[in-house]
């Protein structure tokens, strides 16, 4: 098998035909899907596998241990997202065991292959949620009440897929198995088409979050309201949103985003009444990251008044900058031949474990450098070299 293969056997599950995007919420029916395409991979590899009380899944090479070695990735995706973004990471994990049983590894230490739940925080709102569970880095009350798009709470869905919401929170005997964490993952980015480069050592996570911003304004009707008559959300959520990029742009290094923009009720006909949209930003620096957010909050205040609307904002999830274990990225290096290293904008799972083990990632070549897209692209040459690189750096830690 090679990890293309494994890819092609998903390659229709979630995909929308007409825009080529990925929609694989955790735990809808799509990712529910590759969940079960990942168990049936993990066990025809004679890999034990379990489901754990914060519904990370857990594939064991050998017995489950303290300090055993761990890879993987996430199988959910973004609205609309491209093919590789978390697959790639588990797919490559499947065929590196191949690689390292055909290389006749008889590993000292246990391996585990780890599917993390909800990494894009695009079903419930908070990035990375498995692994900030088994960490104990969310309150488990508060990951309880996440509601989804339709209001159903994490609780309610976790209980539908068995997964007792009871037991959700910090793992402590789980989380000791893990003695090194290394993710492998498409890259988000350019970087290794300009260094010409097939693999690459993640260095960094620049800090992200995500805000909520809710504004209130008079709902009516669109024929019978003068224009001098309206407290209309829309228009000032517009505004807002052009000051987020406004004060982006005057922030250098600072990324901010809104992709999620939802009037209410959101009628062709309707003043609406009230809108919400979520604001992504995203900085090397947290202090500059929470002081742009501070300066948005601002702007979002006097351009409610102006609109006789009314505001709020809130925090809804919160990655501080992750600067990955030094010796482990030079060792990663090392045994891919002086692999580049990278920081990345994007979250992962490794940048939460990193607090509690020490965490890499190696990253495979997009030729596109576009991601939660369907844009996003890599090479079927190196996506099999990926297997390979990544069995190269656990060849190592298990022998
Ligand atoms: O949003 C991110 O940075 C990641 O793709 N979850
Ligand atoms: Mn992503
Ligand atoms: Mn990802």
């Amino acid at each position: 098998m090679s990890v293309t293969r494994l890819l092609d056997d998903i390659r229709s599950v979630g995909r929308d035909p007409r825009s080529g995007g990925y929609y694989r919420p955790v735990l809808s029916p799509s990712e529910l899907d590759l969940r079960s395409w990942f168990v049936g991979e993990a066990e025809r590899r004679g890999l034990d596998v379990e489901t754990d009380r914060n519904g990370i899944v857990w594939a064991w090479w050998g017995a489950p241990a303290s300090g055993s070695i761990v890879t993987g990735s996430h199988l959910d995706s973004v609205p609309g997202g491209g093919a590789f973004d978390g697959p790639l990471g588990v797919a490559a994990a499947l065929e590196a065991i191949d690689v390292l049983r055909a290389r006749g590894v008889a590993p000292r230490r246990s391996l585990a292959i780890a599917v993390f739940p909800e990494e894009e925080g695009s079903r419930f709102g908070v990035a990375c949620l498995g692994s900030r569970l088994l960490t104990g880095k969310i309150d488990p009350d508060r990951a309880r009440a996440l509601t989804d798009a339709d209001g159903d709470t994490l609780a309610d869905v976790f209980a539908r897929n068995g997964i007792d919401p009871a037991h959700l929170g910090r793992d402590d005997e789980t989380l000791a198995r893990v003695g090194r964490f290394v993710e492998l993952h498409i890259e988000q980015g350019r970087g290794l088409v300009d260094l010409n480069q097939p693999i690459g050592v993640g260095s960094s996570i620049l800090g992200h979050g995500r805000w909520r911003v809710r504004v209130q304004g008079q709902g009516n009707h669109a024929g019978t309201t003068a224009m001098t008559d309206r407290a209309d959300p829309v228009v000032a959520a517009a505004a807002m949103v052009g000051a987020v990029a406004a004060l982006a742009r005057e922030t250098p290094d600072a990324r901010a985003t809104v992709g999620r923009f939802e009037p209410f009720p959101g009628g062709t006909n309707v003043i609406a009444s009230a809108v919400s949209f979520w604001i992504d930003a995203r900085h090397p620096d947290d202090a500059v990251t929470l002081a742009l957010v501070s300066r948005v909050d601002a702007a979002c205040a006097e351009l409610a008044a102006l609109h006789g609307c009314t505001v709020e904002l809130r925090e809804e999830s919160w990655s501080p900058t992750v600067g990955f274990n030094r010796d482990l990225a030079a060792e990663l290096s090392t045994a891919l031949g002086g692999a580049p290293l990278l920081g990345t904008g994007a979250g992962h799972d490794a940048g939460i474990l990193s607090e509690f083990v020490p965490s890499g990632m190696l990253f495979t070549r997009n030729p596109t450098g576009i991601s939660h897209s369907p844009e996003e692209d890599a090479e079927d040459a190196d996506v099999d070299h990926s297997a390979v690189a990544l069995a190269d750096v656990l060849q190592g830690m298990l022998s």
